[in-house]
């Protein structure tokens, strides 16, 4: 079984947040794309208390409960069939979809006898690459799908560094079209 894991796909990471991705709207519409060819959709949420220690490395944001911290409109959100929340303690950063403190992520893919996990969103340096080497650590087999995930670009160079990281550490590289047929 395989399940589509949408990584931090939030106002804030978008280009008019707080702290944009540069290119975080274009993975919207493959990321919708992506959504039709699986029936397992998870989503997590960086979901940070106002006084999280996160802060004092990061812009403010994707406070809990703001509109920061909302998935896009343009994001086919009815197809999620459920939403983690990370970064939630005021002491960690929470940078995996693997750290979720309302449900383990890893028993919920047991449960579902998943064993390949596709992962795209935002952002590459930090929660899609946290994501993907917890995902390898615990056996999946770990997709990122390249042009459905974009970096913070927080310094130069992170974000090949990242992608080389991913790759050494077991991830196998894929892309919208290949995933969906579509060239
Ligand atoms: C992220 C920086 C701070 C991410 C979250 O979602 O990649 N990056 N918090
Ligand atoms: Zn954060």
């Amino acid at each position: 079984m395989k399940a589509l894991l949408i990584v931090d796909l939030q106002n804030d990471f978008l280009p008019e947040g707080t702290l944009p991705a540069p290119n975080g709207d274009k993975v919207v519409p493959e990321i919708n794309k992506l959504m039709e060819h699986f029936s397992l959709i998870i989503a997590s949420k960086d979901w940070h208390p106002a006084n999280s220690v996160h802060f004092k490395k990061w812009p403010v944001h994707c406070v809990a409960g703001s509109k920061g911290a909302e998935f896009p409109f343009s994001l086919n959100r009815p197809k999620i069939d459920l939403v983690l929340y990370k970064g939630t303690n005021d002491l960690d950063d929470g940078y995996s979809a693997f750290e979720a403190t309302n449900i383990s992520l890893d028993q919920h893919l047991k449960m579902h006898a998943v064993n390949s996990l596709y992962i795209c969103g935002l952002t590459t340096e930090y929660c899609v690459k946290n994501t993907v080497l917890d995902a390898l650590k615990a056996g999946y087999e770990t997709f990122v799908v390249q042009d459905a995930t974009a970096g913070v670009n927080a310094h130069p160079g992170d974000e090949k560094a990242a992608w080389d990281e991913m790759q050494k550490a077991g991830a196998k590289l894929t892309t919208t079209a290949a995933m969906t047929g579509v060239y």
